[in-house]
């Protein structure tokens, strides 16, 4: 039977053509076929931020996008990715077919039928030979959540794969592990407009100028003259932008905020009455932070005493403080308990459920959240457990499959995952949108790791990722732009993403591949109801219901377009009662221009937390020292992050716009103090070297006073920089602790 055939098969709904027509299949707000000529707006597919682009089409084809000035979270901005969102969809590496490398190492194009047939059979051989568990997958916070949930189910359900985590594990982990343990499920309470209604903001670790600089702008229209605390070893591009900058000693958070909560306790800055009534733990918290005495910190930190007295007074001062965190925190060997001992510091000043305050986790990627509640690694599906039985009954139900079907214990993390192939339990791997061959940490370890695979297969944009170089097959897929999906950002808002684009040759939607697989497989059984993203959209609303990021109230695509997106959780009958009123009285459905109650939600406004009791917990450890601190021989701390607002990670998009390339260094490139820079005779781009006790790199010096003496900073963006990077990991989230290693840095022969 041909694959044309096969996709008939299907109640006429899946048919090849509508697959590779362009502007054909699957649109469920469709731009081009009513309204050739329209503009449709589309959530962005690069950061968490969410921004909405106006994409205007012609022929039903998008031509070009200006940001939408009607979306509560951009208002009518975008950042230099943004717009050239749809630029970096043409690009002569993009993959066109499915690719299998033959015996000479080279790769061939074959068609679907033949790349699916080949998918299956070997994986199904490594299964049989190895066990079932010999084949895993690594996932991604960049597709759509209908997508991650099809993928987490298939490769769960009905495909027997227990192994299975994302990307967003190098991200998120250590913040869902730290709002799980502190307030009983993964919730980051704020919203957006809490950059512009607090009065005191505390940014730890986050260099929102650069990676969220969207957001920055809405920092910029608070008009409480708020002050600006920036926790970082680095004086960042938000840092210059700050009223106290504390450039600590690396990986010395965790003692600072002991030390403040210290200071609060000392003088009884505290709200008892937040403490006594939502919260436990506090006694033996205060206890604990008694001998982080502000001397103590003040060593520790390389913070002075004053400093130390005048944000704790600040944030005593002020009435909305706000603590926001991102990867200089999640990134740690013990970022866990550092995610924590902010929200010690927001819960015991009663920083909680009100405007401009909260405990909050900037995410990163478009569809990290996504990636947090369906992707079906680490959590049920719904944000719900494998090991609980009463989980896996309700998830059982509501998707009409067997019980016996959902693993009862939980998925390997993404570095046990690593460990797998190493110790050669796992044999067949499965890439999807996400590029490890760059990213994960120590690159000469990880290389060598994924060298062992009998089986690598790729399923990217572009054949020429570092990770698709490597792969023994190669599935094509659409970006952005080229199919449909829902992203929810970091402030809980589903957005909608559109279609507007014909994805190059035979590339197809995540979601396609994953029906095609599920076909080829033998289990498109149990997916019958997954017919398009909009009817997986419904199964997600299926499986929302009761859970806190209840989204029963959201109706379908079209009114995630109407009213600008939706927060999470919006309960149907509660907060979805207005929006099911139809058509005659539609001027009642909210809109963006009308921004409450609907287009604003937080969390927590009531006190009430996850646990069983209602109350959020204090946790709290005693801090360890830097895994490898700076030594005789590697007498640098090496920080590494993002670059630039126009680079993207391991850049296979962003390098291919024009404009991006022109907006960021081409080449890798080393920051360093001008003392250090002195003191080893190194002038401004000069090429060094830099070593790690795992590699070396040569890089051109950028002598910069933003890095203090004895550190050194190099861009994620390029493939050097992992190469340095030391595989330690947070115990409780796994993520990797990428930001501190030590290494030196010599000059080099030109
Ligand atoms: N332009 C652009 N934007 C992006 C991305 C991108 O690739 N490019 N990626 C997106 C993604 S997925 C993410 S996760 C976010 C990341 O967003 P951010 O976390 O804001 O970005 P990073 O530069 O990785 O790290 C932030 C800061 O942590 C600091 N840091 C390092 N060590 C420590 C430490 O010990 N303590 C403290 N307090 N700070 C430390 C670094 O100096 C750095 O300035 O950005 C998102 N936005
Ligand atoms: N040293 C160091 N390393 C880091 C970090 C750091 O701060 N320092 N940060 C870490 C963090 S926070 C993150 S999030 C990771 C990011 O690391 P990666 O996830 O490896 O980085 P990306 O370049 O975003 O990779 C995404 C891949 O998906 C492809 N892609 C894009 N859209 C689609 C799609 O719709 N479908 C498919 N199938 N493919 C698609 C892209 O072409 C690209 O190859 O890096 C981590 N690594
Ligand atoms: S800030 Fe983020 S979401 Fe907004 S345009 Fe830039 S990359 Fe896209
Ligand atoms: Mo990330």
């Amino acid at each position: 039977m041909t694959i044309a055939e096969l996709l008939h098969q299907r109640d006429g709904a899946y048919t090849r053509e509508m697959l590779l027509a362009p502007g054909g299949f699957g649109l469920g707000v469709v731009p081009d076929r009513e309204r050739p000529d329209a503009t449709t707006a589309s959530t962005c597919g690069f950061c968490s931020t969410g921004c909405s682009l106006n994409v205007h089409l012609k022929d039903g084809v998008a031509v070009g996008l200006t940001p939408n000035t009607e979306y509560p979270v951009n208002l009518g901005m975008a950042c230099p990715k943004g717009w050239e969102a749809l630029n970096v969809l043409k690009a002569a590496d993009r993959a066109t077919t499915p690719l299998i490398k033959n015996a000479q190492g080279k790769f061939e194009p074959v068609d679907w039928d033949i790349a699916m047939r080949t998918f299956c059979s070997r994986m199904k051989q490594i299964q049989r030979e190895h066990g079932p568990n010999s084949v895993a997958w690594l996932g991604t916070g960049q597709i759509a959540t209908e997508e991650m949930a099809l993928l987490g189910s298939l490769a769960k359900f009905g495909m027997g794969v227990l192994h299975g985590d994302g990307n967003t594990r190098q991200c998120m982990a250590t913040a869902v592990v730290a709002y799980k343990q502190s307030f009983g499920f993964d919730a980051p309470p704020y919203t957006y407009q809490d950059f512009e209604e607090t009065d005191c903001m505390v940014l730890v670790g986050a260099n929102v100028c650069i990676a969220h600089p969207i957001l920055w702008e809405r920092v910029m229209r608070n008009k409480r003259s708020p002050e600006i605390i920036v926790v970082d070893p680095r004086r960042t591009e938000t840092a210059m932008n700050a009223t106290q900058h504390l450039a600590i000693q690396p990986k010395s958070d965790l003692a600072l905020f002991y030390g403040l909560a210290h200071i609060l306790i000392q003088n009884d800055w505290l709200d008892h009455d937040y403490i006594a009534a939502h919260t436990n733990g506090f006694d033996e918290f205060a206890a604990h932070v008694k001998p982080f005495t502000p001397e103590a910190v003040s060593a520790t930190t390389g913070i002075s005493i004053e400093s130390l007295y005048k944000v704790a007074r600040t944030i005593h001062e002020r009435e909305r403080v706000s603590f926001w965190w991102t990867m200089g925190v999640n990134q740690s060997y013990e970022g866990t308990r550092t995610a924590q001992a902010l929200i010690n510091l927001a819960l015991m000043t009663g920083n909680m459920g009100r405007p401009g305050t909260g405990a909050n986790s900037i995410t990163g990627q478009c569809n990290a959240m996504g990636s947090r509640l369906y992707s079906n690694t680490t959590n049920l599906l719904g944000g719900r457990e494998f090991t609980s039985e009463a989980d896996r009954r309700e998830v059982s139900n509501i998707l009409g499959i067997d019980k016996k079907k959902i693993p009862t214990q939980n998925s390997w993390a993404y570095p046990e995952i690593m460990k797998g192939i190493l110790e050669g339990k796992i044999k067949g791997l499965w890439v999807i949108a996400t590029n490890p061959s760059h990213s994960w940490i120590n690159q000469t370890q990880a290389r060598d790791i994924l060298d062992r695979l009998d089986f690598l297969v790729v399923q990217d944009m572009y054949s020429s990722t570092e990770t698709a170089r490597e792969a023994d097959l190669i599935l094509p897929a659409a970006g952005w732009g080229e199919k449909e999906g829902t992203f929810i950002n970091s402030e809980r808002r589903i957005g909608l993403h559109k279609k507007v684009a014909k994805a190059p040759g035979e590339a197809l939607a995540d979601f396609h591949i994953f029906k095609l697989i599920a076909h080829y497989w033998g289990c498109e059984d149990l997916f019958i109801e997954w017919r398009s993203p909009e009817a997986t959209f419904q199964i997600m609303k299926r499986l929302s219901a009761g859970q806190p990021c209840d989204i029963t109230g959201i109706r379908d695509y079209q009114h995630l377009d109407e009213v600008g997106g939706i927060q999470w959780p919006f309960v149907e009958g509660v907060d979805g009662r207005a929006l099911r009123v139809e058509s005659e009285e539609a001027e009642d459905l909210p809109s963006a221009s009308d921004p409450q109650p609907f287009s604003q939600r937080r969390l927590f406004e009531d006190g009430r937390y996850h646990h069983a009791d209602g109350r959020a917990k204090f946790l709290f450890e005693a801090p360890r020292p830097m895994p490898e601190p700076p030594s005789a021989e590697y007498p640098f701390i090496l920080l590494t992050g993002r670059g630039t607002a126009a680079q993207w990670h391991t850049q296979t998009r962003t390098a291919k716009s024009a404009v991006l390339r022109k907006l960021s260094p081409q080449s890798v490139y080393v920051e360093i103090s001008p003392d250090d820079a002195r003191s080893l005779a190194i002038r401004p781009q000069d090429w060094v070297s830099v070593s790690s006790q795992r590699g070396t790199l040569r890089a051109r010096a950028f002598v910069t006073p933003t890095v203090q003496p004895g550190q050194v900073f190099i861009a994620m963006h390029y493939e050097e920089a992992n190469q340095l990077t030391d595989a330690v990991f947070d115990p409780y989230s796994r993520q990797p602790s990428y930001k501190a290693c030590a290494v030196k840095v010599t000059r080099s022969a030109s």
